[in-house]
């Protein structure tokens, strides 16, 4: 979980002037009993609901439902002691934004400029910046499609090393991506081996899209799922060189079906990843007689005949 201090509005202002500052691995928090996330509406509904508990070190703990006003908690008498504080719940952050599941835990070294003048921890919103506009999922689309199978050369007939495949896709989100990063999803694969690509960057599109670029191109002959981690909605990206139809399986039948598609056969229609096989921009009779190549292993393809993906993990 991120946990980012910035973007506060004039309200919190208020609150920074009224406490000091103290930072703690890099973050800066509010002392005097105040540990803030970037909440750009602090004052939003959404409150209710989150329970935010303390253990400490030397067997403190204490927990508290309830929150004093503007989205504060306060855990009463919290000792000097290292401490974890825990905030689990919803908050909600704008009308855009869905509600947050927020599940966060910072932990701290209470000393005596922590602790307010009544002896109490006192957290904002959930702890640590769960509550943000940051990265709302799930995610509602994609660019490749989740299901899309890439039946296109896997490298050059004559250099393995030359590798192509989807190596980026873009992501369209349920609520605003404004501070999306690479933590914020995984990638996992069926049906491969290592290494997993590695997602490197998240550059903004738009208002709720962003492109993930991974440092290679996705493993031929598996799925590669990306997963927003936070909502759990995943993409699945399937490569399966030859596999035309998109039924999961490199065949014969693949030749008819790039046939139909490229004579425009109503109801045969196929996305360019599906038959542009030897990637070059166009779809053509040269795909079909690249497509035989992959089924036959030609060149330096491997033989792609009868080879097949398992079943569509975002179907499951
Ligand atoms: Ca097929
Ligand atoms: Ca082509």
């Amino acid at each position: 979980m991120k946990n980012r201090i910035s973007g506060c509005t004039s309200f919190m202002l208020f609150w920074a002037l009224a406490f000091p500052t103290v930072t703690i691995a890099g973050q800066t928090f509010l002392i005097g009993g105040a540990l803030i996330s970037d909440c750009s509406d602090p004052l939003g509904s959404g409150q209710a609901g989150i329970t935010v508990s303390v253990t400490c070190d030397g067997g403190f703990s204490g927990s508290t439902t309830s929150f004093g006003g503007q989205g504060l908690w306060a855990v009463a008498n919290v000792p000097e002691d290292a401490c974890c504080v825990t905030a689990v719940g919803f908050c909600s952050i704008d009308s855009v934004c869905p509600p947050d599941p927020c599940n966060d835990t910072v932990c701290i070294t209470v000393d005596a400029a922590h602790q307010a003048e009544n002896q109490s921890l006192v957290f904002w919103e959930c702890v640590g910046g769960d509550c943000e506009p940051a990265c709302h999922g799930p995610i509602v689309s994609s660019e490749p499609p989740s299901g899309a199978i890439d039946a296109r050369e896997p490298h050059s007939v004559s250099d393995a090393n030359d590798v192509s495949g989807w190596s980026s896709l873009e992501v369209t989100m349920g609520g605003t991506v404004e501070s999306c990063g690479v933590d914020e999803f995984s990638i996992s694969e069926i049906g491969g081996g290592p290494p997993l690509p590695v997602i490197v960057a998240v550059v903004p599109v738009s208002e709720f899209s962003v492109r993930l670029d991974l440092d290679r191109s996705i493993e031929p002959g598996a799925w590669t799922v990306i997963t927003h981690k936070s909502s759990g909605s995943k993409v699945c990206l399937g490569f399966l060189p030859a596999d035309a139809s998109q039924d999961r399986l490199s065949a014969a039948s693949d030749i008819n079906a790039l046939i139909n598609s490229i004579d425009l056969v109503a109801g045969f229609g196929l996305p360019d990843y599906a038959t542009d096989i030897n990637r070059s921009g166009i779809t053509n009779g040269q795909d079909v007689l690249r497509l035989i190549d992959l089924l036959n292993g030609a060149g330096a393809f491997n033989v792609w005949i009868a080879q097949s993906l398992p079943a569509n993990p975002c179907d499951s």
